[in-house]
């Protein structure tokens, strides 16, 4: 959300990231001298579906929308050519999440103490050092408010609560039990890319993520094409957004992921549920420039995203991640991103109740 709610990185990428790879499923086999052709060869085979993912293949499409519901950073829509690449067909679930863990002991951001040296170069100059307790491991939980309030203020249902983690994605005393299928959720950007490089993939540009969510259907407002939202599409927030979740569909937080219909591509969840991080850094104004680098009328190719951050929302943060997909507090009054070319945003280092991921590959994973 913010950058005062934003979690400073207390490690950045570098060596623990560098443990993750080396210990993951893939260090094992490396053990054994023939492996590494082995697995070479596993990877240039393109018939070879991995697990759970699903095939995007090549082709052209029109990414953002200049539709009159469209926000300023998704204009304007523009032409895009894709490579093919292999994408998971669901978020991923708490349960993934835990044996990634579980392999290789990782420590999650929001389960670290916050270092105030590292924040406060995030914040206005002069932000006074927070309450210890507010430096204990924690994150951001979404808390309704009890009557109807102007929407333009996030920090009115967002709180920070130490001990929030993905373990425990309302605090303590909430837990995943029973929820291994659900999307894992209070996860940062590098939590996301460390599972990624664990499992032999990685986080997909914000191009190649629209580009699997509109599932061939180009140009359509919907992942599931022209029809309205209603509670059967996709798990949103139904009711007054942020007091009152009337339920309709079955869901106040997270749902197992595959609840509802696929898109074209077979993709579940590429609407609502939670928010997915993409590798992109987030330029409100990144379409315009790009169509402009191009000379205007030509088609992009493989676009990756700026190559540093300019977040008004978070001006002091030298990294804000695109998120994608929009979640269960989706709402039309609100917040319609829902729809497959919104943009979002947040401080690498945040963790909230409503954003995960998925991966890609280009080649087979394993
Ligand atoms: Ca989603």
């Amino acid at each position: 959300m913010t950058a005062h709610a934003g979690r400073q990185r207390l490690v950045r990428g570098g060596s623990r990231l560098g443990s993750i790879v080396n210990v993951g499923c893939r260090g094992a086999a490396l053990s054994i001298p023939l492996a590494p052709l082995m697995l070479l060869a596993a990877c240039s085979d393109p018939t070879a579906q991995p697990a759970d993912m699903v095939w995007i293949p090549a082709g052209e499409f029109t990414m953002g929308s200049d539709a009159p519901d469209a926000r300023p950073d998704e204009r304007p829509a523009h032409r895009v050519r894709m490579k093919g690449f292999w994408i998971d067909r669901h978020e991923v679930t708490n349960d993934e999440f835990a044996a990634f863990v579980a392999a290789t002991k990782y420590v999650t951001v929001a389960e670290r103490p916050v270092d105030w040296e590292l924040l406060k170069q995030q914040v206005p100059p002069g932000t006074p050092k927070p309450p210890d307790e507010m430096l204990q491991p924690g994150s951001l939980v979404f808390t309704p408010t009890t009557e109807a309030v102007p929407t333009d203020d996030a920090s009115q249902w967002w709180r920070w609560v130490s001990g929030a983690d993905w373990r425990h994605p309302e605090g303590p005393g909430s837990s995943i039990e029973g929820k291994g299928n659900h999307p894992v959720v209070q996860v940062a950007f590098e939590d996301a890319q460390a599972y990624a490089a664990w499992a032999g993939k990685r986080l997909p540009t914000e191009a190649e993520w629209e580009y699997a969510a509109r599932g061939g259907l180009d140009g359509a407002p919907f992942v599931w094409g022209n029809e309205p939202l209603d509670a059967t599409r996709c798990n949103v927030w139904q009711g007054e957004f942020p007091y009152r979740n009337t339920r309709e569909d079955g869901f106040v937080t997270t749902a197992p992921v595959g609840s509802y219909a696929p898109n074209g591509y077979g993709l579940v969840d590429m609407a609502g549920n939670v928010w997915e991080w993409c590798n992109d850094q987030y330029a409100p104004g990144e379409y315009s420039e790009r169509v402009q680098a191009s000379g205007g009328a030509g088609v992009i190719t493989c676009p990756s995203g700026p190559s540093t951050t300019r977040d008004p929302r978070n001006p002091y943060s030298s990294e804000s991640r695109v998120h994608r997909g929009g979640s269960f507090l989706c709402n039309p009054s609100y917040c319609s991103s829902y729809r497959p070319s919104a943009r979002m945003a947040c401080t690498a280092d945040s963790s909230l109740q409503h954003l995960g991921f998925r991966c890609v590959t280009d080649a087979p994973a394993r």
